[in-house]
């Protein structure tokens, strides 16, 4: 989706594969509160299809022992490829990934991954985006509203809610990406080097938009590549109307922000 003339486009000769096939080099970050009974399970899905992939979970002080149970997983992997990052309170999804990824930034990581431990996003298909990603992508989203997108289990009136968001937020930002709420992607490092995350504020939804939108604004190649998505089985949801709330202004603020720069206006 980067426009031709972007610099960071690449011309296929240019392009590298940056993630090894059993996904060496590249950071699963995944945020948990509450997920005692879904984060064993998801872990090990992932190295099922991945053996060679490194995970961080970014646990909030979650109440039933959640942290504990990473830390067991970590201390229990001869190949010392789970990590766990404990935070003192719990601090929302946003936070929780910026603090991930700049733990990820720090080391050699080349690929990070955004995934939720609920099981929403299955593990055994991120091997299509990190192909998206050695074919030359900078940002790779797991949509599920592309041809071959699915929803498994997920109440109407989500799915109408979903869809309702992205419709707005594609008219508003004039950004041609079908699902910029999905919250399973892949990042090559030098998008979060580049997209300025100490800036960034925005919680849940918004922050998924937000630093698609910085990565799309900054001209970086955004793809998308069909998932299934599977409502949560075990555990409860966290979102908030507030969340809603706050993606519905902002995207209304940056959609005529960037109206006006077109415009010449600012
Ligand atoms: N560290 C941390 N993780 C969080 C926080 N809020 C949510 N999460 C995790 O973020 C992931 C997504 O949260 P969910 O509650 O499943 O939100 P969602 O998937 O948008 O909503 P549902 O579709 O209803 O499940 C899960 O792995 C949660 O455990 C938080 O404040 N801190
Ligand atoms: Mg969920």
């Amino acid at each position: 989706m980067g426009s031709p003339t972007s610099e960071n486009n690449r011309s296929p000769e240019d392009v590298q594969a940056v993630v090894g096939a059993e996904g060496e080099r590249a950071l699963v970050v995944i945020p948990t509160f509450n997920e005692r009974e879904n984060l064993p399970t998801i872990v090990a899905r992932l190295h099922a299809a991945l053996p060679g992939i490194h995970v961080l979970v970014v646990d909030d002080s979650s109440p039933d022992g959640t942290g504990e149970v990473a830390d067991r997983l970590a201390a229990d992997d001869p190949a010392d490829r789970i990590h766990v990052l404990h935070r003192t309170a719990k601090d929302g999804l946003g936070k929780a990934y910026l603090a991930g990824f700049d733990w990820g930034l720090e080391r050699s990581y080349a690929v990070i991954i955004e995934m939720d431990a609920d099981g929403s996003h299955a593990p055994e298909q991120l091997h299509r985006l990190l192909d998206a990603v050695n074919a030359g992508a900078d940002l790779v989203i797991g949509s599920r509203y592309v041809r071959g997108g699915r929803l498994v289990n997920w109440p109407r009136h989500r799915e109408w809610l979903s869809r309702g968001a992205n419709t707005y937020a594609r008219l508003a930002l004039g950004a041609k990406v079908h699902d910029i709420t999905a919250g399973y992607r892949a990042y090559r490092r030098t998008v979060l080097e580049k997209i300025e995350l100490d800036t960034v504020e925005s919680a849940g939804y918004c922050f998924q938009i937000d630093l698609a939108w910085r990565s799309v604004r900054a001209g970086f190649d955004v793809r998308e590549v069909p998932i299934t998505f599977t409502e949560r089985e075990i555990g409860e949801s966290k979102m908030s109307g507030g969340v809603m709330t706050e993606a519905f202004v902002m995207v209304a603020r940056w959609g005529a922000q960037s109206r006006l720069e077109r415009l010449g206006l600012r």
